[in-house]
């Protein structure tokens, strides 16, 4: 016989099966939840394999910070050290936003080191400021990972506009490319605009946000968040929050709210806690972090728009004054363009020594 019944039967009931199971995939889209293509783990692997957009690197990102401060010193010593190169540098490194303090602080070492060390020709005083203002960098420590618990909660803070929300579509972008699922959480309530666009770069890096409508409170989105997550078994979360509220009180409070009820669920969470700062606003970053120091402590910083401004020199400042590590720098609007902060490329790249 050319069908066997039984064959047929057999045939007929797994194509049922198989239909089932499609159907309740579709139908299992969780509440608040955005954009889940299959299992995350799938997605992760898939986005790894077609590789990377090339990123964009320091020496090309720091182009206009390396014609301020670079070109700017090139030909400065020519006639040695004295009182008005002094002056020439003073006003280079302050249009650089290298800051009041540690100007005053890199001319008094110049003075110093060049003295004691002899030095005089061009080559070595430029050798030497470099030296100096490289001194101030934290150095690289290793980044701060993924620790036993899951998930590993990072918390974005900052003032409005400086690239919180862009940076963690970004680092999405920079986990799953190292393979690790990620969740969106949306705790900037303050803005209906702040939610969609966190929820565009969960589109983007097909990841899950988990949302409220405006006016939420945001320590309890958050809280979701994270169990959600938990209950996923998701590696990190990522969390936005508002960089204005009414007024600056009513940020602080948030954020220590944040952070107080956050620790319910997780004593450690969060467990990095990113100050982002927009590098173009030169000594305002400066500022921001000694409010942001009072209340949420941050555990690294994250300067954004190094590619737009010629303002760099304010990362030596912002070294030197708080010891913060530099987890992170924005040098571009792609998802991409994060770099994490490395001191030696970073020095290299604003003294235009390399042309990677
Ligand atoms: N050129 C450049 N633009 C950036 C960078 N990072 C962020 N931006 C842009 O800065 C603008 C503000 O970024 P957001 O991520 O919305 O800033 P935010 O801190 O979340 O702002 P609020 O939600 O209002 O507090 C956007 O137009 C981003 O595309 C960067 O590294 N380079
Ligand atoms: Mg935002």
């Amino acid at each position: 016989m050319l069908f066997d019944p039984l064959l047929l039967i057999g045939l007929a009931l797994v194509l049922a099966v198989a239909c089932w199971l499609l159907i309740r995939r579709k139908e299992n889209t969780p509440e608040q939840t955005h954009s889940i293509h299959g299992s995350e783990r799938e997605a992760v692997a898939k986005r790894a394999a077609i590789g990377l957009a090339e990123p964009t690197s320091f020496f090309k990102g720091l182009s206009r910070s390396r014609a301020q401060l670079s070109s700017s010193l090139r030909g400065l010593f020519s006639d040695g050290f004295n009182e008005e190169i002094r002056e020439d540098l003073e006003g280079i490194l302050l249009s650089s936003d290298v800051g009041v303090d540690t100007t005053d602080w890199v001319l008094e070492k110049l003075e110093q080191r060049s003295r004691q060390e002899s030095v005089s020709d061009p080559d070595g005083l430029l050798a030497l400021v470099k030296e100096i203002l490289a001194s101030t960098l934290p150095v690289s420590e290793g980044t701060a990972e993924e620790g036993a618990t899951t998930p590993h909660v990072i918390l974005m803070i900052g003032v409005n506009g400086v690239g919180k929300t862009t940076t963690i579509g970004k680092l999405a972008h920079r986990y799953q490319t190292r393979g690790k699922t990620v969740l969106l959480a949306a705790g900037d309530t303050f803005r209906a605009a702040a939610v969609e666009q966190l929820k565009s770069w969960g589109e983007q890096n097909g990841v899950p946000v988990i949302a409220q409508d405006s006016g939420a409170d945001s320590a309890s989105v958050l809280y979701d968040a994270c169990a959600s997550a938990r209950a996923r078994g998701i590696d990190v979360v990522l969390a936005d929050t508002a960089g204005r509220l009414q007024n600056k009180t009513n940020l602080m409070n948030e954020l220590e709210k944040i952070g107080r009820v956050l620790a319910k669920l997780d004593i450690g969470a969060p467990h990095e806690v990113l100050l982002v700062l927009d590098a173009g606003t030169g000594q305002n970053a400066i500022s921001q972090t000694r409010e942001f120091m009072k209340t949420i402590r941050p555990t690294g910083l994250v300067l954004t728009k190094l590619d737009g401004t010629a303002r760099g020199g304010v990362i030596f400042a912002l070294s030197r004054e708080f010891g913060l590590p530099i987890r992170y720098v924005g040098l571009g609007e792609r998802a991409e363009d994060l770099r994490p902060f490395d001191a030696t490329s970073f020095v290299d790249a604003i003294f235009g020594e390399t042309g990677e």
